[in-house]
């Protein structure tokens, strides 16, 4: 942290989120507010520690993954900080040191643990009186999906009404009850390097650009009272058809766009072509895919075995489960 630091850290600790609803399209891009409500699971593997601590130095500083941050990535950590500090009444700068067990940047959700983890350590060290709701909405300001990630388990994010601040004060996540039907979501690593298009980028462009987006927002509202009453009848099957078809009519749209974004690779289908297979065993498995070539396979913990030895010769294996919401940790819990 260097000699300038005022106080102790505060450390907080974030796991991913896995849309089972995609969250797909802003309806407004200042205040991160989606189109449509989407629904995911926190995962247990590929936390993200981060630790801020206010400085007497002039300027953020961000060191990410034991780099310091430069250029955009540092630019998106000091406007979200800005924005903590403008809430909190307070104008020290920061030290924040962030690291992600996981792949960044490959569709595995690192902004969502990233911004989430954030939200928690950022509140805390400027002393912002924050409850779960309020900071699932600051962590929506960071990355949309982030604000999920302050909840474990099952959650709902609502699209909320209207636009800017009203937008603001209605849209965040919340917990659902979901532990029952305690799945398995088996991560199957085809390329964890940086994709080439960001999200932020390739959902702006589907917006703006593709002729498949709005039908897919129609669907995908539908979708989300369906999955939610699959999840409450604890209806495993039911999840998985409303997640692989959410997912691949999301991937539909930006196919669309103009230009066209493409994250899927043919180990991606080949992933998707053993999912079938499995199906066609007998084994209630289903795919869903993000902003990356990487698939991730929801089936019952009993068949998770049968499911990773069905994947393991074509692509790098991850078993997840439901995992906690974003917390602050002690120091010496770390
Ligand atoms: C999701 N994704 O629901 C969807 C599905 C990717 C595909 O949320 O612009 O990093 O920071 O709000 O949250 C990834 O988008 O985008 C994402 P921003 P974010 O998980």
């Amino acid at each position: 942290f260097g000699d300038n630091v005022i106080g102790d850290a505060a450390v907080a600790v974030a796991h991913p989120n896995i849309a089972l609803v995609k969250y797909w399209g802003k309806r407004d891009e200042t205040y991160f507010l989606p189109v449509t409500g989407s629904l995911s699971m926190t995962l247990d593997i590929y936390p993200t520690t981060t630790a801020v601590r206010l400085s007497s130095e002039p300027g953020d500083t961000v060191v990410l993954n034991d780099r310091p941050a430069v250029g955009d990535a540092h630019a998106r950590v000091a406007r979200f900080l800005d924005l903590v500090r403008a809430r909190a009444g307070r104008d020290e700068y920061a030290v924040v040191v962030s690291t992600n067990a996981g792949p960044t940047g490959a569709g595995l959700a690192s902004s969502a643990s990233g911004f989430a983890a954030l939200a928690v350590a950022a509140a805390a060290a400027y002393g912002l009186d924050a409850d779960a709701r309020a900071l699932s909405r600051l962590a929506r300001r960071g990355s949309g999906s982030a604000c999920r990630s302050i909840f474990g388990g099952f959650a709902v994010w609502h699209a909320g009404e209207g636009d800017g601040e009203a937008g603001d004060a209605s849209s965040y996540a919340e917990p659902i009850d979901g532990d029952a039907l305690d799945p398995a979501l088996i991560v199957a690593v085809v390329d964890d390097g940086a994709k080439a298009v960001s999200s932020r980028e390739a959902m702006r462009r589907t917006c703006d650009t593709s002729p498949f987006y709005r039908p897919w927002a129609d669907a995908s509202r539908v979708d989300l009272e369906e999955m939610r009453k699959a999840i409450a009848r604890r209806d495993l099957p039911a999840v998985g058809e409303i997640a692989e078809r959410n997912a691949l009519g999301m991937h539909a749209t930006m196919l669309l766009a103009r230009p066209s974004v493409r994250y899927l690779s043919p180990r991606s289908v080949a992933i998707l072509d053993r999912v079938l297979a499995l199906r066609a065993d007998g084994i209630a498995a289903y795919a869903t895919m993000d902003a990356g070539p990487n698939v991730k396979v929801l089936c019952a913990r009993a068949d998770e075995q049968r499911v990773t030895t069905a994947l393991r010769d074509a692509a790098d294996i991850q078993v997840a489960h439901l995992g906690p919401g974003a917390a602050l940790v002690r120091d010496d819990e770390r």
